[in-house]
């Protein structure tokens, strides 16, 4: 039964626009995992995403023509990064200091300009896989899907009676793509295969009757703005990156035959393919070409073991390796309903204002869903668009923007549950360690390692612009503190003490050393200089519009959350004493956080006007979110200037942006403002396979939206665990499983008219467990320390208790 008219009349809108096919009613065979649509897609944005991390696939679901557009996560333009593209760029530093000091803006930004370097290079697709399908008759029951519970993708059809299916997964453990098509009557499954690349490739029919495509990339990427052409080969160094794709029939009961690059299948019920890719990708510091891996032996072997095995047991083994990261965490909505309608009838629904809280939930486990889709270990880290994407020259070049988009992208991964799925990251900030540590030398003559705005599979990270970018973004200098956030954050999640001796710590530090260099002593504070607040511009007081600054409220808190976190982790360390006092020293020094005239948190050096008050960014409160030094628990004056930091910028902006906004109002404690957002992202700012779009698509605001409706039900970046600490009246009763709070607890809970009811605590790792609920609560068999606290009017209950690791603890309320 439909819920109400509204929804209704949009789901008879859907079915009379159903051009291509006729939907017909449907069986009520999916679950609150699937996104289901009855229409093949009309573009890419409507393409249902798999991937197991590196081969990732987009499913069109077309009838006679089907469209598989593929990526293979290492495939790059370009080569490993020039560690001095600009010699000159260090004697352009102190003019720029001495502009920003006179107050001459305009000729910092031409100096700036002057330190610019090479814009980075672009993720690549890795080709099309082409289905014609020899079907006549009327389409009825179509439908595709994508069960986000087992991450396999349907499309199934009805013709003439004849029930096709064809069912798409890709395998982790078995590193391979699987198709398998077929037909309820015997012999009646007719198709070709065929594929296709935007650039020149070669394409045929090897000797196994396998369909292959190989290729190479451009080892230059060209420039959006003043296209240059497409380069392969580069004489000085280095040649592009060889790609290999190859689709093997794993088993076939019809007649195969095959045609200059066609695979022909006439006359059967079942086709099982694999599909299979590699690069010569062999680290971000190898040249791809003559340093390459062999990818074309590699893709055979992948298809030389994966077809040791039949379609149920390459199922059954992908399942056993997807589940036990999905099925970790799970959340219930008591109002969720069940809405027999397609996942685009129900967004258009819920646009036009429809409550679906089955579809929020289905969008907060989206994210979870992308995540282990895009990003595990040992491959590249998830970039701008995850790993799909079909263009050569994608937007933003699918790179990684380390100003916020590449750390929204893990904000998620922790707190649900997905820790693991970190590991890409953590390799990519010791990629740029390596290269930045260049950087900071060449660029600035200092120690530590630097990452600028931009970055990508070859670890750049110098300025870009290339002379003629906007220093807003181009010259932002601080994506090594930031990204050393992410480093001290998977050993707060995880206790791991040696992963902290051994890796974040020297990372943190040697960032930390750059820092120490960056800063610079003026009026007895501690500045910035050059400072940006990305990316937005400010009205100087003289009437210009200005860029750049000095001592952005950001670059400050960026650092001291930087320095916070290394006194912290040296100190669990118990080691660099009296560097870390040198470290606290200058984390007093630096210059402070003020309130502006209109009480907002002021971002600039001065209390200047925005050129635009409703800037996407709103990097000044970082230390708010993702930063720890904001809080009401610790410095109300400074959360309020926060709040009415964001009531001035309002609650538009791009998909990503929505999406931090989550996290801000999360962490202001205010559970319908955080809804609000989230309602906002989910109706102006997602596509229909409910893709984030900034717009276009970002993969960023799916993965910033997962973390914000975590953070309003645990949160956990002070040292105590807060149990539904921004809970909206629209989600009044519900559970959860599974979030992962810092300390290693895992947690699930239960709450109703808005009021916790019971929480399970298991603690991973042992130690001392501190909860801070809005109810009284007792732990069952445990003694606790209790304690009250009141912030904002609000009053909240303080318990502690030990714990032992591997035990499950029983909080419940006191009435
Ligand atoms: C930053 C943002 C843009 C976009 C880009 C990828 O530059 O300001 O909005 O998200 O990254």
């Amino acid at each position: 039964m439909f819920p109400n008219c509204r929804i209704l009349f949009v789901a008879l809108l859907l079915i009379s626009t159903a051009s291509v096919v006729n939907a017909q009613p449907f069986k009520k065979q999916f679950n609150r995992n699937t996104l289901w649509y009855t229409k093949p897609a009309n573009n890419w944005n409507e393409a249902l995403p798999i991937g197991n991390g590196r081969l990732g696939a987009m499913i069109f679901g077309g009838v006679a023509d089907e469209l598989i557009q593929l990526n293979e996560a290492t495939l790059w333009t370009g080569g490993p990064a020039d560690p001095n593209p600009n010699p000159d760029a260090y004697k352009y530093l102190s003019l720029v200091r001495n502009a920003l000091f006179n107050d001459s803006i305009p000729q910092a930004i031409k100096y700036l300009k002057k330190m610019q370097g090479p814009n980075t290079q672009m993720y690549q697709p890795l080709g099309d896989l082409k289905i014609k399908q020899d079907v006549k008759g009327e389409i009825s029951n179509y439908s595709r899907s994508l069960d986000i519970s087992t991450a396999v993708a349907k499309t199934s059809f009805t013709i003439n009676g004849i029930d096709y299916q064809r069912e798409m997964f890709s395998s982790f453990p078995n590193q391979v793509m699987v198709l398998k098509l077929n037909a309820s009557k015997p012999g009646m499954l007719n198709f070709s295969l065929g594929n296709a690349h935007l650039l020149d490739h070669q394409s045929f029919i090897n000797k196994n009757k396998e369909l292959v495509l190989t290729g190479k990339a451009r080892i230059n990427s060209d420039e959006r703005r003043n296209p240059k052409p497409i380069v392969f080969n580069d004489t000085k160094q280095c040649d592009g990156m060889r790609f290999e794709w190859r689709v093997k029939v794993l088993s076939n009961d019809g007649t195969l035959t095959t045609t200059d690059s066609l695979l022909n299948f006439k006359n059967a019920t079942q086709v099982v393919l694999l599909i299979a890719a590699e690069t010569s990708f062999n680290g971000f510091d190898k040249c791809p070409d003559s340093d390459g891996k062999d990818e074309k032996t590699l893709v055979n072997n992948d298809l030389v073991k994966a077809s040791k095995f039949n379609f149920k047991t390459l199922l059954s083994t992908h399942l056993k390796d997807y589940q036990q990261y999905f099925n970790r965490l799970d959340l219930w909505l008591a109002n969720e309903k069940t809405i027999d309608l397609p996942t685009d009838a129900r967004l258009a629904a819920y646009k036009t204002g429809e409550e679906d809280a089955g579809l929020e939930r289905l969008y907060y486990q989206y994210g979870r869903y992308l995540l282990i889709a895009c990003s595990r270990p040992g491959g590249p880290a998830a970039n701008l668009q995850g790993i799909w994407n079909p263009l050569l020259s994608p937007p933003w070049r699918s790179n990684y923007t380390t100003n916020i988009n590449l750390q929204m992208n893990y904000w998620p991964a922790e707190q649900c549950n997905l820790g693991e799925m970190v590991q890409p990251l953590i390799q990519q900030i010791e990629h740029l360690a390596v290269n930045g540590k260049n950087t900071a030398k060449n660029y600035y003559r200092m120690n530590g390692w630097a990452v600028h705005h931009n970055t990508d599979i070859w670890a750049q990270t110098n300025p870009v612009g290339e002379g003629s970018g906007d220093p807003k973004w181009a010259n932002w200098s601080l994506g090594s503190p930031w990204l050393s956030q992410h480093l001290f954050e998977h050993y707060r999640f995880t206790k791991d003490t040696a992963y902290l001796k051994n890796t974040a710590y020297p990372l943190m530090k040697s960032a930390a050393n750059f820092c120490v260099d960056w800063l610079v002593e003026h009026h007895g504070e501690l500045v910035t200089v050059p400072s940006t607040s990305p990316e937005n511009v400010y009205i100087h007081p003289k009437g210009y519009k200005g860029t750049v600054t000095i001592a952005s409220a950001m670059d400050m808190e960026i650092i001291w959350d930087l320095f916070n976190n290394l006194i912290e982790a040296g100190n669990i360390l118990g080691i660099d004493t009296d560097y870390l006092k040198m470290i606290k020293a200058k984390q007093d020094k630096l210059h402070p956080l003020k309130i502006g005239a209109k009480g907002n948190l002021m971002e600039w050096y001065g209390d200047w006007e925005d050129d635009d008050p409703h800037h996407r960014h709103v990097s000044h409160l970082f230390g708010l979110h993702p930063g720890r030094e904001i809080s009401p628990f610790l410095n109300p004056g400074l959360t309020e200037a926060a709040k009415q930091t964001l009531l001035v910028r309002g609650d538009g902006g791009t998909g990503w942006s929505k999406a931090w906004k989550i996290n801000f109002w999360a962490r202001l404690l205010d559970g319908n403002h955080a809804y609000k957002m989230y309602q906002e992202l989910l109706k102006t700012s997602t596509l229909n396979n409910l893709f984030d779009t900034h717009p276009p698509f970002q993969i960023d605001g799916n993965f910033g939206a997962t973390a914000g409706i975590t953070e309003m039900l645990v949160q956990s970046q002070l040292d105590f665990i807060q149990l539904l600490p921004a809970l909206p009246d629209a989600w009044s009763t519900g559970k959860v499983k599974g979030i992962i709070a810092r300390g290693d607890f895992e947690i699930g809970m239960e709450w109703a008219k808005g009021e916790l009811v019971t929480a399970n605590i298991k603690s991973n790792a042992g130690g001392n467990c501190v909860l801070v609920t809005k109810n009284k609560i007792s732990i069952k068999g445990e003694k606790t320390t209790k304690g009250e606290l009141e912030v904002g009017g609000q009053k909240y209950y303080k318990t502690a208790f030990q714990t032992k690791k591997g035990t499950n603890y029983i909080a419940s309320v006191d009435y």
